[in-house]
């Protein structure tokens, strides 16, 4: 029943509040890469990341290769991240590998690595990426000295792949192309959520939730509640079952609430459906950096209902983090995701 708000619809679930089993590190914000992003279960839109911030399974599965055996996980203004131990000699082979058995034949995936460059030789340290033995991609320069993410992508020809991370030095006389490196992702290239399936959960300030594809937080000093529930009243198109509830049982929330949505890919595209909407909000759509590629202010004139779409000025930008502000019981659902 399309104009009826959520405010009015008590028969919308009531959940038990579950605190979250994530360690609360920095805030999210301009460290949003400290925060574990656990894997996603088999459902047909596998993200495998691997940020090193949980002791119980820090690397994820990845195993060391021969090039690899002296990484060991260091920590700089609470972020883990993989590093070589008293790095000599050279980079002439497999550093990492992992087998990844939940992918989807035919289904394009990103792989991406963060890191940034080490050391004084003039050698380059030069990546590349196998599936199965196979090369993805040209080989990859780490150039830079600030951290970056470097990607490739390939086309998964069965459910199970063993992936290498390769090194290599390129041009240069002496010893040693070092570097460091964080948040590694397999991710689809293209994903649609519609949280169909998913589990419910509501979230308190301080707590997050591990979605399929994202992870949904409330600062500490946040405001109300959200989290995925379903709202009894479908939006045709728009939103239906399950979706992502914000600013939940209050409308007109004063001050607004915050809630951040980490991807766990990252894309140059992203669409999704905002319903209920009775008051000014916004979202900005944040780098891997946590800075700021743009926003869009959503208004009550421009209908109850609307669909958000977002593209990346810049072929080298891509949106990894969501920040929304709103202060209006509404629901944000239909996401999908595109890396060009
Ligand atoms: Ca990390
Ligand atoms: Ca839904």
């Amino acid at each position: 029943m399309l104009g009826k708000s959520p405010n009015q619809t008590p028969e919308a679930f009531d959940l038990p509040v579950k605190s979250s089993s994530y360690a609360y590190g920095a805030p999210l914000l301009k460290s949003a890469n400290h925060t574990q992003l656990e894997n996603t279960p088999m459902n047909g839109n596998y993200c495998d990341v691997t940020s090193f911030e949980l002791a119980e399974n820090t690397w994820n599965g990845w195993v060391k290769g021969p090039n690899g055996v002296m990484l060991e996980v260091a920590e700089a203004s609470g972020n883990h991240y993989a590093r070589f131990e008293n790095f000599t000699g050279n980079l002439l082979g497999i550093i990492i590998e992992k087998t990844i058995t939940e992918l989807t034949a035919g289904v394009d995936y990103c792989i991406s690595i963060r890191l940034k460059r080490l050391g004084q030789s003039d050698r380059t340290p030069t990546l590349t990426w196998l599936v199965d033995g196979a090369q993805q991609g040209l080989p990859l320069p780490v150039e830079c000295r600030d951290w970056h993410v470097l990607r490739t992508r390939f086309k998964a020809s069965s459910s199970t792949h063993r992936v290498m991370l390769q090194g290599r030095d390129s041009i240069g006389q002496d010893n040693g192309a070092d570097f460091c490196f964080d948040d590694l992702r397999i991710y689809p290239a293209q994903l649609e959520e519609d949280f169909s399936g998913h589990q419910q959960k509501i979230i308190k300030p301080g707590e997050q939730l591990d979605g399929r594809c994202m992870v949904i937080s409330l600062l500490p000093d946040a405001y109300g509640q959200s989290g995925i529930q379903i709202h009894t009243t479908p939006v045709d198109g728009m939103q239906q079952g399950e979706g992502l509830v914000l600013s939940r049982n209050v409308s007109n929330q004063d001050p607004p609430q915050q809630v951040h949505i980490r991807l766990k890919g990252e894309y140059s595209s992203v669409q999704f459906s905002w319903t209920w909407i009775h008051h000014p909000a916004s979202v900005e759509f944040l780098d891997h950096k946590g800075e700021s590629l743009g926003s869009i202010d959503v208004l009550p004139a421009q209908g109850l209902h609307q669909r958000l779409s977002f593209e990346t000025e810049n072929a080298e930008d891509y949106v990894s983090e969501l920040l929304i502000t709103c202060s209006d019981f509404s629901y944000l659902d239909n996401f999908k995701f595109e890396a060009k």
